[in-house]
Formats: C-alpha cells, structure tokens, sequence
C-alpha cells in the first residue's frame, strides 16, 4: 500500500462512536464496546500488551504457528490457498503461515481485513518487506457487520484466519453469527483457522489482564481519554480505576473501569451528563476462554467441520482448523 495524506476522522466513524457511547453510559449497568480501544494510542498499547511478561496468549499463538504451520498448511487441503485474515492487526504471527505456504506454492495471496486503514498498512508494508513473494490484497472492512469475499480464481481455496483471540470479545450467540455470517461466504474446500485462549489457572487470567508495568491499566483508561477527544468529554483519568476479574460461569475474563468517587462526567458532542456513583463500573470487554473442545463445538455450530486442533505443551492456548464440506 502506498502512503497516504491523513485523513480527518471519517463522520460515519464519529457516527458509530457516537451511538454506541450513549447507548452504553444511558444503560442501567454502563457498559461500552471493545472495538473503542483502538484509537490510535490504543492499537499502540496493545502492542505493547502483546509483549509483556504476563500477557502469554500472543507468546503462546506465536509458539504454536511457529511450530505447526506447516501442517496446519497440509491440513487445509489442496493448494492454492489464498489466506484472508480477519483483524489484521499488525499480521506479526500471519507472517509463519505466509511463509509456510510459500514453501507448498510459488505465489500466495494475502488478504488482510480490517476496519483500521492504518493498522492494515502496517501489515501490508510488514508483509511485503519481508515476503516480497506475497501479493497483497488489503480490504478496509467491518467484518463484524459487512463481509464480502471476491469469488475466487479458479481452484483457489480460502483459508480464513482468525487468531489472537479476537473471537473471545464476542458474546457466544454473536460468535456464533460471525462465524455462520464468514461460512456463508466461503465454498466447499475453503476453511477457517481460529485461534482460542483456553480456560487455564485463574491466577494466570489475571495477571494477564492486570500487568505490574500498567499497560493493560493504561489501554483500559485510554478509552475515556478517546471519549474525551472524540466526543468533547471531561473524564478525569485520576477518577477511575482499571479493574478486572474473572467470571466464572460465564468463562470470561471482565474488564472495568471503576468510578473511584460520586462525579458527573459531561460529554459535550452528545449534550450528555452522566452520573456515577462512587464504585460503580462502566463494563468494557470481555475476554472468553474456552474449555478443551469448545473452539470444536463453536466451529461446528457456525457449520464447519472441525479437522484438527493444534496446542501448546500446557494447553494454554488453541488453534482450531475448520472446513466447508
Ligand atoms: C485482542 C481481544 C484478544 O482479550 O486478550 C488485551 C484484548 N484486553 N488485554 C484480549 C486485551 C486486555 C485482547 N484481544
């Protein structure tokens, strides 16, 4: 991808920033969406987060594509793949898959998906410094709403992949829509790699999502300073709290941010005062884990047939690969 002017923020971003930040801090228990980490300082911080110490699911992906992508490569039938990522991100770990499916055909096409340009031109430039043999194909898109796949060349398979856990900020009902809504778009031979952090010693969950160098703090906080950009608001940093724990029955790990005192906050772009008592929490993601065998059911539910699953030694960490019969 070429470079680019910056552009101002599209309105239609404003727009869904907007909607889901008053819907979300009117509702009874204030809660707000995920995808409003990833400003720019956030996509920053989350790559920091991938880094530390604590935050094994990143290592542990890394280890296992490192270790499997060949076969993982073999498994999903005959070449030529062309391998869609949904998320791209930075694409540091779709990297070992692009390499591996070099080595079975001479050409390889990449399409990265995301709803972030400039998360998509680091993937793109990464790629093509490093894998010059990869033709590149990015699509700014909103796979949570819109998906449309090409139809492919003659022959050509799709491997979709969507690791990192990414799928884990999903309630299971809409894992389970993304998942069928992705199948729809996909023919008999195609398949999807994902990529699911498991159920594991809960101590290990939350040290995770609360590290000593107050990344995963700092990401979590960054959202309000967003709002306070984005929408005219007046959030004081100093007045709330990151928070997380693990639920449980619900087999997730909850991220808050905790109003540490009685305040009103004034959100000026929305004309909005919200109210907070001292201790209440504005919900801002959750993280599923997975017991053994669950990426296997969520895969068969969403109409895939489930072929093969690739671990760590401590079994951390899952990668599943399913395929369109
Ligand atoms: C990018 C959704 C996989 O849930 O672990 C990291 C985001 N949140 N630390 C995760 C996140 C706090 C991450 N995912």
């Amino acid at each position: 991808m070429t470079a680019q002017v910056v552009l101002p923020m599209a309105d239609a971003v404003l727009d869904r920033v907007a909607t889901a930040v008053r819907r979300g801090l009117t509702a009874p228990s204030k809660h707000l969406p995920p995808w409003l980490f990833y400003d720019e300082a956030g996509s920053r911080l989350f790559e920091q987060i991938t880094e530390l110490p604590e935050y094994y699911l990143t290592r542990v992906e890394w280890g296992i594509l490192a270790a499997s992508s060949p076969e993982i490569l073999a498994c999903a039938g005959s070449q030529p793949l062309r391998i869609v990522e949904l998320g791209a991100g930075s694409a540091a770990k779709t990297r070992l898959l692009l390499r591996a499916a070099l080595e079975l055909q001479s050409r390889v096409v990449y399409e990265p998906v995301d709803v972030s340009f400039s998360a998509l031109e680091s993937a793109c430039s990464r790629i093509e410094q490093d894998l010059p043999e990869v033709e590149v194909v990015p699509r700014v898109m909103d796979y949570t709403h819109e998906l449309d796949f090409e139809s492919s060349a003659n022959g050509e398979r799709r491997l979709v992949v969507y690791i990192g856990s990414s799928i884990g900020n999903f309630e299971p009902d809409e894992a389970i829509g993304l998942l069928r809504r992705v199948r729809s778009q996909l023919q008999p031979g195609d398949g999807i790699l994902l990529g699911v952090d498991l159920v594991k010693d809960r101590n290990a969950l939350l040290a995770a999502y609360n590290d000593r160098q107050g990344v995963t703090a700092a990401f979590n906080l960054n959202l309000l300073r967003r709002l306070n950009r984005e929408l005219d608001g007046d959030f004081d940093l100093e007045a709330f709290s990151h928070r997380r724990f693990w639920n449980h029955a619900a087999s997730r790990i909850e991220m808050h941010l905790e109003s540490l005192a009685a305040q009103t906050v004034r959100l000026d772009a929305l004309d909005l005062d919200v109210d907070f008592r001292p201790g209440e929490t504005i919900h801002t993601e959750n993280s599923y884990k997975f017991p053994s065998g669950g990426a296997e059911a969520l895969l068969s539910t969403a109409c895939f047939t489930p072929v093969s699953t690739w671990t760590d030694p401590r079994e951390w960490f899952a990668v599943c690969l399913g395929q369109v019969q």
